[in-house]
């Protein structure tokens, strides 16, 4: 690849990704609202606000491929989830649609676009949307803006419906959701190497014993999660009770999620 925008680059897992996939592209073009450090050798820094129109149609011009990483990434009050997810999920794909080189493009959709589905329940890409919150709607109009501009201009996006991607699982739910960031950069590799991506929806966890979630319709993209969540299920046993059988963390995927409430200002 050429050029390889990561947005978010100052979240979580942006911070991660940005010292991890220098391997996949010439450059890094790297962009935040908030501060991006110092510029290494290989790297653009290119500070933007998603809900700006303009700025984000000149960060994606030039890019073969976005890991779009940038947004709310929990619940909030509307108009927080409506500009970072709606307004910049729009304009990222205008920019791509405008762009003189088209991108393939990662979309960090979430779990919370199914949180409302029990944990007794297998889920694979068919599945009905259960969104858990207005953060759980944003990623779905997320993935149906990725489906659209697909359908209608040939952008390709995978759309990874995170589980839980920290270091470690840091509860009984996560045993279910975790995904390693050794995998999540295993499923970044496949996506940018398969020669036909399509559209896909996949569900972005390790190889989890307790698992909910069902990757054969993505078989194709050669993608074999290494890492489990059961190395870590004798420690947080130790740490933490279970939740009770009828609390959120125990009957829904979204988990606490499903308990929250509308947030306003
Ligand atoms: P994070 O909250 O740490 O990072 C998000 C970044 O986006 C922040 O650096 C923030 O400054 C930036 N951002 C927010 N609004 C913006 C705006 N309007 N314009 C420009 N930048 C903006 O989140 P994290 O954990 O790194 O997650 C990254 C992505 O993955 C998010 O889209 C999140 O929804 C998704 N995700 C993450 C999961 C996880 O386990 N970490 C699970 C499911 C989904
Ligand atoms: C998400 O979508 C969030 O971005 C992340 O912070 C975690 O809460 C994760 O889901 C989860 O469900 O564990």
């Amino acid at each position: 690849m050429n050029r390889l925008l990561i947005t978010g680059a100052n979240g979580n897992l942006g911070r991660e990704m940005r010292t991890r996939l220098t391997h996949l592209a010439k450059t890094i073009r790297l962009s935040d609202r908030g501060d991006l450090g110092e510029a290494q050798a290989h790297e653009e820094l290119m500070p933007c606000d998603l809900a700006d129109k303009e700025a984000v149609q000149k960060l994606v011009e030039g890019c073969d491929g976005i890991l779009h990483l940038g947004g709310q990434s929990v619940e909030a009050p509307w108009e927080v989830i409506r500009s970072a997810n709606l307004d910049g999920m729009f304009n990222l794909y205008e920019g791509a649609r405008k762009s003189s080189v088209t991108p393939r493009i990662i979309f960090a959709s979430s779990n919370h676009a199914i949180g409302y589905h029990k944990q007794t329940e297998r889920l694979d890409a068919k599945s009905v949307t259960r969104p858990d919150g207005l953060y759980g709607v944003s990623k779905v109009f997320g993935e149906a803006i990725a489906s659209m501009y697909h359908d209608k201009f040939g952008i390709e996006t995978a759309s990874v419906r995170i589980g839980s991607c920290f270091p470690e699982p840091q509860n009984h739910r996560m045993l279910s959701t975790w995904m390693s960031h050794e995998d999540f950069v295993r499923l970044i590799e496949r996506v940018f190497i398969v020669p036909r991506l399509g559209c896909p929806i996949i569900y972005g966890a390790s190889a989890n014993a307790a698992s909910w979630w069902d990757n054969r319709e993505v078989a194709y993209l050669g993608w074999n999660p290494q890492d489990s969540s059961e190395q870590f299920r004798a420690k947080i046993d130790a740490e933490m009770d279970p939740p009770a059988g009828d609390d959120v963390n125990a009957v829904y995927q979204g988990g606490g999620f499903c308990g929250d409430g509308i947030h306003e200002d």
